[in-house]
């Protein structure tokens, strides 16, 4: 299986800059080698040349939308592109916004194969605002209502579906930030938000057995990994780190758990900020897991 790198070097949804630095810093901690190590085929297609950051204020609750767009614009036709190729897309982020581009990407890829699509959406943050709710106003915070449908017109439908995504196609892991108002979301929704209580009382083995119930031979798994679902002692190169994240032991068992599947399909690296790390220790962390999500284990092989 060939493996395709997108970088998408922005920060053009974010609240902190910085991210934008993401894929170089992911290079830099050998991602590609790593994989390479796997005995898969890599490509790293070099990184996407999107709009600058201008850091104006929000217009109507919404940060750089036309920017926002445009990064998704280009991020969407890589990660088709690289489906159309028989290639696996990995998306190096750059911050959360860009997962509307992908993911709308994968879900029409999905459905044109009519498999099953599940995304785990591995965060602290639920990510399920809307301008009308956001309290910032960063898209980041925003792109799992767009893929559902609910998000600003110019970001929904981009899957040739109203939404991307069904309520039930999508599960959450790690969760511990939640606004006022997607408190209401996620329960009008009916949202599976395995949040750190879930793990804390029945432990990560359980809560993943539950987050992939029902993933067949005939699912896409598509893993967003936003890397402010860890701990910040862990993963301290993040914008919006929240206390009480799951541990790296934690972490690995979930990645390994989605490997066991065979059915990882794409993913979604996010939200690294290298402005903020610390010897590049939470790039080489999140390669350390990639390797593991994408099957490396102790004692087979
Ligand atoms: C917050 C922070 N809920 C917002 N979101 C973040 O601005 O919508 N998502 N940091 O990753
Ligand atoms: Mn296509
Ligand atoms: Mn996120
Ligand atoms: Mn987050």
């Amino acid at each position: 299986r060939t493996l395709r790198l997108i970088g998408a070097p922005t920060d053009i949804g974010a609240s902190t800059r910085g991210a934008g630095m993401g894929p170089d810093a992911l290079r830099v901690a050998g991602l590609a080698n790593t994989l390479a190590g796997l005995g898969f085929e890599v490509v790293d297609g070099g990184n996407l040349a999107g709009p600058g950051t201008p850091w104006e204020v929000p217009a109507e609750g919404l940060h750089h939308l036309p920017e926002v767009i445009a990064w998704n614009r280009l991020v969407h036709d890589a990660v088709d592109q690289a489906l159309e190729a028989g290639q696996l897309p990995v998306l190096l982020g750059g911050d959360h916004c860009i997962a509307v581009g992908s993911i709308s990407a994968i879900a029409r890829h999905v459905r044109q194969r009519r498999q099953k699509l599940r995304v785990l959406w591995l965060d602290a943050h639920t990510d399920v605002n809307t301008e009308t709710t956001s309290p910032s106003g960063n898209m980041h915070g925003m792109p799992v209502s767009c893929l559902l449908g609910h998000g600003p017109a110019a970001l929904t439908g981009w899957s040739g579906e109203p939404a991307a995504l069904a309520h039930d196609a999508i599960r959450f892991l790690g969760i511990r930030s939640v606004d006022a108002e997607e408190k209401s979301a996620i329960r009008s929704l009916g949202l599976g938000v395995f949040d750190m209580r879930h793990i804390d009382e029945h432990g990560m083995r359980t809560t993943m057995t539950e987050a992939l119930q029902d993933v067949d031979d005939d699912t896409h798994l598509h893993v967003s990994f936003d890397l402010d679902c860890l701990d910040p002692d862990y993963a301290p190169g993040v914008g919006t780190g929240v206390r009480g994240g799951p541990t790296w032991r934690e972490m690995q068992l979930c990645m390994e758990m989605i490997a066991d599947t065979g059915r990882l399909g794409s993913l979604d690296v996010v939200e690294l900020n290298p402005a903020l790390d610390v010897r590049n220790r939470t790039a080489e962390i999140a390669v350390e897991l990639i390797e593991s999500l994408f099957g490396k284990s102790t004692l087979v092989r």
